[in-house]
């Protein structure tokens, strides 16, 4: 794992993670705008620091768990963008066969163990994998996103339990973007920070600005050097703010335009991060421009993909729904 401090080929990979999951989501906005995706589509644009900041610091073998706003998550564990974006269609050559969808992507092959309809589905899942990885002996972590309202669920006590008495090697990451649809955090929700909850599960806790990639960066480092070293879960409450309603859609009547402002300009961890690399000298404006657009024809390129790839055989519907006789 590379922890040298950030120098140029560094900070345009992190970068190019965040620009991409940005580019995806605002295109996979338009297209849903125009009738072309079936379902739902949760963006998360505006939390891109999260996703790409606790990827950035994990093994191709360490397992992580996402939610029903998780393109993000998998984009930066490493999906091929073709994958996705074909899954998103609903087309044969999607990660998943088509059979997905937006909140059910998923790659076992980099450690991608699914999106999640389920509010708190990926809490047992996710401590299964560090359980797994402990019992096989493998040097496995398993990092858990979820949401400030799946914080509520009961799979969130239950799981921070399990992997707190068995000093499981696994990350809770609380993505608090201070709503879950429509009702804002403070009025369903005791404590701000989730990360206090952790020492009731004998667990560490931490709380950092989700916003600012270095700081993700940093106590990402802290809890899976933790969980390698067989000091156990950790529980991070990242601050953040998702830039669109809660699905592509929304009439978004809870929240005042000033906040959303706010959140697309000095809050916006992208334009935070760009800002800082310049100061730095460690990367210039024109090199900036140069991952945008370099970004921007990769999208292109996946989109044209999904649009030309068959949909799945009918006749195929039923496989994968029950297990065949014999096997
Ligand atoms: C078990 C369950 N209950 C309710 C829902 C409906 N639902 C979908 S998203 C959501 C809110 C989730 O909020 P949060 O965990 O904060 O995630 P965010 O959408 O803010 O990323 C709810 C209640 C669901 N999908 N699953
Ligand atoms: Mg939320």
């Amino acid at each position: 794992m590379d922890s040298s401090p950030l120098d140029r080929t560094r900070a345009i990979d992190l970068l190019r993670t965040m620009e991409t999951i940005r580019a995806f989501e605002t295109r996979i906005e338009a297209l849903f705008k125009q009738g072309l995706l079936p379902g739902f589509v949760h963006s998360c644009a505006g939390q891109e620091a999260i996703a790409t900041g606790v990827c950035s610091r994990l093994d191709r073998a360490d397992c992580i768990t996402s939610t029903h706003r998780g393109h993000g998550h998998a984009i930066a564990k490493g999906i091929e963008l073709d994958a996705i974006f074909a899954e998103l269609y609903g087309k044969a050559a999607g990660a998943c066969g088509g059979r997905g969808g937006s909140m059910h992507v998923a790659d076992f092959s980099i450690g991608m163990l699914g999106a999640n309809g389920i509010v708190g589905g990926g809490f047992g899942i996710a401590v299964g994998a560090a359980f797994a990885a402990r019992y096989q002996r493998r040097e496995q972590v398993a990092v858990c996103f979820f949401g400030d309202g799946a914080a509520n669920k009961g799979t969130f006590h239950e799981a921070l339990n399990f992997a707190g008495v068995h000093a499981l090697p696994v990350v809770f990451v609380c993505e608090n973007n201070r709503y879950a649809q429509f009702t804002a955090a403070s009025r369903t929700t005791a404590v701000a920070d989730i990360s206090v909850r952790a020492a009731a599960y004998g667990i560490e806790g931490d709380s950092i600005d989700g916003n600012d990639l270095l700081a993700v960066i940093d106590a990402t480092d802290r809890a899976v050097a933790r969980a390698r070293s067989g000091g156990g879960a950790t529980l991070i409450n990242m601050a953040t703010y998702r830039h669109s309603g809660h699905y592509v859609g929304d009439a978004e009547q809870y929240r005042s335009r000033e906040e959303v402002a706010a959140s697309r300009s000095e809050q916006d961890p992208i334009q935070r991060f760009t800002a800082h690399i310049v100061a730095a000298g460690v990367v210039t404006e024109s090199e900036i421009a140069d991952v945008r657009l370099a970004v921007e024809a990769r999208i292109d390129a996946a989109q044209q993909f999904a649009e030309a790839a068959p949909f799945p055989d009918p006749a195929t519907a039923m496989r994968d729904v029950f297990t065949e006789a014999g096997s």
